[in-house]
């Protein structure tokens, strides 16, 4: 598991603590961040570096240094807290766009008057010696698209100055594990879009339909073919039987036709443990320039082809190039990562060995596209094949308002709503993994590991 609410455990509730222990097997350049609404937007993510012995690190030669301090976490600054920006932007009454691009939580910014001086909020600031190598670890947390859009030029600062940096570089150490040559065994063609149609979540085209809205405040629906993914009422990881195997659904499997219905569940793609899976990933390009950041949870993939098309890239298009061999998979060192952006009217194809059991999420990682929908679920084996759930594990699920007969004050109005469900509700059994420390938190955290630089 991996902490994605509602799909690997239950939410870590206000005023309760949930320890994650693991074995930090994976070297390298990871962070953490809370993968519940907007939090990780606003301010909940943090960086892990696993170092490895000096005889094990392939990047050795490459500097002199490679301190703890030397770590950048970049993130979008909206100034103010993330829902509103981007309830704006999605109902066209604003911009989203990030006002700062914070490093390490700094970055002048704010201006302040002293006397006839003027004072900015701190800077991010890093030392290094003249003439000396030094690793650094780039995080980002953007929530948009990546923000790094620019370096400056060298200036030829020797030491005790300010030093711009000249360029930076991506390293990629991993070669070729050899198992991504033969066929997929299972192959999926996930299509990225925004989908304008009746969405009951904004326009019930029953009282306030689509049709009726002027044109520029139609709402866009992020979705993964056609469909708008929601996770269940209970993890189905610790939970399998109590979702309902109707709340599911894919491509394959709608009764509707999601090009001109709006189509929302669970949405699920099943594969066998220790298929060799391969994705390929398109982004139509429409109505805006808007590349996806996809990521994988639980593994990381093969990038073994990438391209783009145009302005715009129609799905079929793509499938077209692939099924009369245009798309040519280059196995040998392909990159090696969980994240890779998707390119605007273009496509990724990615490959990886289905050798982790569980569910696990694929997700674009804009935040607010991941939240209202971008995203999909890989079921890796039976649920036989899953880790087994710890003693005590937390539960959770719908529960139904069950109104009190005996209130005089009931009226109508209130009976309407009896026996609707209403809330998901965690429920920590006394002495269970979570404890109630009285700490605050509110998230759950889910490891992301980055690429390394
Ligand atoms: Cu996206």
């Amino acid at each position: 598991m991996d902490g994605v609410s509602l799909l690997t455990q239950c939410p870590v509730t206000y005023r309760s603590s949930f320890t994650y222990r693991f074995k930090a097997l994976d070297a390298g350049t990871h962070y953490w961040h809370g993968h519940t609404g907007m939090q990780r937007a606003d301010g909940l993510f943090g960086a892990i570096v696993v170092r490895q012995p000096p005889s094990h690190e392939p990047h050795l030669t490459l500097y002199d240094h490679d301190l703890s301090e030397h770590v950048i976490l970049v993130h979008d600054w909206t100034k103010r807290s993330t829902l509103p920006s981007y309830l704006a932007h999605h109902h066209n009454d604003g911009s989203n766009a990030p006002e700062l691009m914070l490093i390490n939580g700094m970055g002048a910014h704010e201006e302040f008057k002293d006397g006839n001086s003027t004072i900015y909020t701190p800077r991010a600031s890093f030392t290094v010696e003249g003439g000396k190598r030094y690793r650094f670890r780039v995080i980002s947390n953007a929530i948009g698209e990546c923000p790094i859009q620019r370096v400056n030029p060298w200036n030829g600062a020797t030491s005790n100055k300010d030093i711009e940096i000249t360029r930076m570089r991506s390293e990629l150490a991993d070669g070729n594990d050899g198992v991504l040559t033969s066929d997929p065994d299972k192959k999926f063609y996930l299509g990225m879009l925004f989908n304008q149609v009746n969405s009951l979540k904004y326009n019930n085209p029953d009282f306030y339909p689509l049709s009726v809205v002027v044109s520029n405040k139609r709402v866009f629906s992020p979705q993964i073919n056609f469909i708008s993914s929601n996770l269940p009422d209970s993890p189905p990881l610790s939970q399998y039987d109590d979702v309902p195997a109707s709340s599911y659904c894919n491509e394959l499997t709608v009764q509707t036709d999601c090009h001109r219905e709006w189509c929302s569940c669970t949405h699920k793609l099943d594969v066998s443990l220790g298929d060799l899976v391969e994705l390929v990933v398109i982004d139509q390009g429409l109505p805006w320039e808007s590349s996806h950041p996809v990521h994988i949870h639980g593994f990381k993939f093969r990038a073994v082809a990438m391209g783009k098309l145009g302005t715009s890239a129609s799905f079929q298009a793509v499938k077209d190039l692939d099924r009369v061999g245009n798309i040519t998979r280059s196995t040998s060192r392909a990159p090696y990562k969980d994240s890779i952006t998707v390119p605007d009217g273009g496509y990724v194809v990615l490959r990886f060995r289905a050798d982790n059991p569980g569910m696990w999420l694929f997700h674009c990682h804009v935040e607010a596209h991941a939240d209202i929908g971008m995203g999909v679920i890989i079921q890796v084996g039976e649920k036989s094949e899953f880790p087994k759930t710890p003693k005590n594990f937390p539960k959770c699920g719908s529960w139904n308002y069950e109104a009190d007969d005996d209130d005089d004050d009931d009226d109508d109005n209130d009976d309407a709503h009896k026996n609707q469900p209403i809330l998901v509700q965690c429920l920590n059994p006394p002495n269970s993994a979570v404890t109630q420390t009285g700490l605050v938190t509110g998230l759950l955290v889910a490891l992301v590991a980055s690429s390394g630089v």
